[in-house]
């Protein structure tokens, strides 16, 4: 991906606002949020330069506590608002964040399709292992075995292989990481960032009121770095054993990537040879006309 060049000597202070952390002590949010300015400003991207889409949930309560272009969507709907939004400008770069809730219930449908559309955006999955903004409640990858909100007993149904299943999507990217290690997920969402295609990081957070079963300490014990053990990242099968098989210790860093496939846009027959977007090929509407039912 090209970055913009008129973003030099950008610093993670660009990325500062007064508004307040809401998020709970210790809530793995605060690394990724950390973790997100330090890549963008160690790219030389300024804030007017990226979008930054947020779900609903305690994640996307980030949207206002970082100086930048942000939305904050509906619940489970992030990557088509992010998607939509990079078809229509292609020179910016789009991050989209959600939840394991938005992603892998409410809005599963959009994410397994944008593994088939290989939209050029990249989606972090903030994985706390449970809806946190409700109050705890067990989402697809709670544990079966735990007593959560709404589920005092553990809940009825399996825990879904969510690495399994984003393997069998046929994915160009795939890596995780730990909300306690920032420098390493740092290196993460900078490639990420830069790939040509749907990138997919999921970051194993800590969320110390509601999950007590994959703890802060439980991830910095389990979670292994992989960058150093030769790992080739083009090879698919090792690449989905190594996600897929957690018994032991967790692997994080970059598991997965190609880049030889073309993204959606590129794949557009209507867009070929185009020198503009779509957003300069489109003249500014007034939308006044239409809300004025509602105001
Ligand atoms: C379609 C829809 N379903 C449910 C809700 C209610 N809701 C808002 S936030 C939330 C929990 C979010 O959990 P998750 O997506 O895992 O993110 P987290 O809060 O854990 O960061 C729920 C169920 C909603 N706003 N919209």
């Amino acid at each position: 991906m090209k970055i913009p060049l008129d973003s030099k000597g950008v610093s993670m202070h660009d990325y500062y606002t007064e508004t307040q952390c809401s998020w709970c002590d210790g809530c793995g949010d605060y690394g990724v949020w950390t973790a997100t300015k330090r890549a963008l400003a160690e790219l030389g991207i300024a804030p007017h330069n990226v979008l930054l889409c947020y779900d609903v949930g305690c994640n996307g309560n980030g949207a206002d506590k970082i100086n930048a272009y942000t939305v904050h969507g509906l619940h489970g709907r992030v990557i088509s608002l992010a998607a939509g939004a990079k078809l229509a400008n292609p020179e910016l770069p789009v991050m989209a964040f959600g939840g394991d809730g938005a992603s892998f219930s409410e809005g599963v449908g959009h994410f397994v399709h944008a593994f088939r559309s290989n939209y050029p955006i990249t989606f972090v999955l903030h994985n706390n292992a449970n809806y946190g903004l409700t109050t705890g409640q067990s989402s697809s990858l709670t544990w079966q075995d735990q007593a959560m909100n709404t589920a005092p007993n553990g809940m009825p149904e399996h825990t879904l292989n969510s690495m399994d299943f984003v393997f069998s999507l046929e994915p160009t990217f795939v890596a995780r990481g730990f909300s306690g290690n920032i420098d390493q997920m740092t290196e993460i969402f900078k490639a990420a960032i830069q790939h040509r295609g749907f990138a997919f990081v999921d970051i194993l957070q800590a969320c110390p009121t509601y999950n007590k079963f994959a703890t802060h300490d439980y991830l910095l014990e389990k979670c292994h770095d992989i960058s150093g053990d030769g790992h080739d990242t083009s090879d698919f099968a090792a690449a989905r054993a190594l996600a897929v098989d957690t018994s032991e210790r967790i692997a994080t860093g970059i598991l997965y990537q190609r880049e030889d496939l073309p993204d959606f846009y590129e794949r557009l027959v209507p867009r070929q040879g185009k020198k503009t977007t779509a957003v300069d090929e489109v003249e500014i509407q007034s939308v006044k006309g239409l809300c004025k039912d509602f105001i």
